[in-house]
């Protein structure tokens, strides 16, 4: 039981944790943030991504320095290793002999392909997506069960597993009483692309070898991510996030800072309606620390639901539109044909309590954030490639023919 485990076990606080997608712009973020608080931090990144900007022809707002260089960077301002292991981890014997040499105590798992149009390109990107994602995290918990059974997975997943539900969503779990029978269930889970798909399969696998090997995990399902800088990224230019805003990459409230900044009418899809759930790039770093700092216990599958705000498109574009007007920018908006198959008017209203109970302070959107993103975006904004920013991938037209996005 978990009583006495504690007696006898109780994990000392996790002292190493391997970062899985620390090149990537969570990733960085979280290594750099866990590494400043204490923790002896390796990287894991195949650089798919930046291999992904190059096939696409795509690049972040912001100049990013290689991994190399960051971290050196990293080391010379701080003091601090943080350790870095370039492979995949869909490719076990990489993945072993990592695990092996670094003997991590807890794994933050961003390592996965993480762009839904990107999923929704042809077949091929659909196929990589979910063999990357789901290939990769069973690779993890294998690697888990062989060599380190202790371990913590805190693996990032997605409200959008999710979907759009017209009842309350919960944190991964219901009470359902049916012909007088109660049972606590998963959540439903109804996911709107390739990519939101593979974080389900993720979840189910997880959720498996919790309860058949005692596999400890947090399931984090994060909310769209804004924002750029954290307090460790801004202590110098080299440590400078990735920042995405083009049609595949980019998120909403970003993409939309960065289509302000430009004079590019604010792109809504469809009706606006579409609501989902926020957070400042700030508090994915503390999330997972929380998350990290306070294991599952083995077996355990914990759930959080990790966002601070809920917004519909059209709530986002008002805001934009207004931090616009306080910096003398007009900014306009129009309704894009919506590239995607997803509802458009709906209810919405999603838990999100457990990480504010372990302690989350959340850094809420304000007027002054969304100046100084819009701030930030205007001093980059020469670098801004307008052709990137009309989406070009279609939920209805993708096939089995190999595409190239043309520009
Ligand atoms: P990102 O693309 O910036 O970073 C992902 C990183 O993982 C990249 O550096 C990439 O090279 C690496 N990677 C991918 N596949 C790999 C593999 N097989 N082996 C090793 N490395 C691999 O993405 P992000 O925005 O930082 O997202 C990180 C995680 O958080 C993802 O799992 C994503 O689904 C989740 N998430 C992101 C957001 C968001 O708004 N950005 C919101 C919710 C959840
Ligand atoms: N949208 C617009 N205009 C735009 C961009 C997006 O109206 O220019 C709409 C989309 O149609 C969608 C919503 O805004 O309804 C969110 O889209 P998004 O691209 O910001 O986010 P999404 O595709 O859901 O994916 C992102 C991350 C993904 C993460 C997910 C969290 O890329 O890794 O899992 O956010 S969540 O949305 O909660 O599932």
């Amino acid at each position: 039981s978990s009583g006495s485990h504690q007696m006898f076990k109780e994990p000392s606080k996790p002292q190493r944790v391997m970062v899985i997608g620390g090149d990537g712009y969570c990733g960085w973020a979280t290594a750099l943030h866990l590494s400043n608080k204490g923790y002896e931090v390796a990287i894991v990144d195949s650089l798919v991504r930046r291999l992904f900007d190059h096939q696409l022809g795509l690049d972040s707002l912001t100049p990013i320095s290689s991994i190399h260089n960051r971290l050196r960077c990293w080391k010379s301002l701080t003091g601090k290793t943080i350790e870095l292991y370039i492979g995949d981890v869909c490719d076990f014997e990489f993945l072993s002999e990592t695990f092996k040499s670094f003997e991590p105590n807890a794994v933050v798992h961003f390592g996965e392909q993480r762009s839904a149009p990107y999923s929704m390109i042809d077949r091929s990107r659909a196929v990589f997506t979910q063999n990357n994602n789901v290939i990769g995290t069973l690779n993890v918990l294998f690697a888990i069960k062989e060599f380190s059974e202790q371990c913590h997975l805190v693996k990032l997943g997605t409200m959008g597993e999710y979907g759009t539900p017209n009842i309350d969503i919960e944190e991964g779990y219901i009470t359902i009483t049916h012909n007088g029978r109660t049972d606590t269930l998963p959540f439903p889970k109804q996911a709107s692309s390739f990519y939101h798909l593979s974080k389900v399969h993720d979840s189910h696998n997880i959720t498996f070898t919790c309860k058949a090997w005692g596999i400890r995990a947090t399931d984090l399902n994060q909310g769209v991510v804004y924002g750029v800088r954290t307090d460790e990224t801004e202590m110098h230019e080299e440590l400078c996030n990735r920042f995405d805003y083009d049609g595949v990459f980019g998120t909403a409230l970003n993409r939309f800072c960065v289509q302000a900044a430009v004079g590019h009418p604010l792109t809504v899809y469809g009706k606006g309606g579409q609501t989902r759930g926020y957070l400042d790039i700030r508090d994915t770093v503390q999330c997972v620390e929380l998350a990290i700092a306070n294991p599952a216990n083995p077996g355990e599958f914990r759930v959080f639901n990790q966002f601070t705000e809920q917004f519909s498109v059209n709530e986002l574009a008002a805001l934009v539109t207004k931090a616009g007007e306080n910096l003398g920018i007009d900014v306009q908006s129009i309704s894009v044909p919506n590239p995607r198959v997803e509802a458009e008017e709906h209810y919405y209203n999603a838990k999100h309590t457990k990480l504010i109970e372990l302690g989350l302070k959340p850094h809420l959107l304000s007027d002054s954030l969304l100046d100084s993103l819009l701030n930030f975006a205007i001093k980059y904004k020469d670098r801004v490639d307008t052709k990137q920013i009309m989406p070009s991938v279609s939920w209805r037209k993708i096939g089995a023919k190999p595409r190239t996005l043309a520009a």
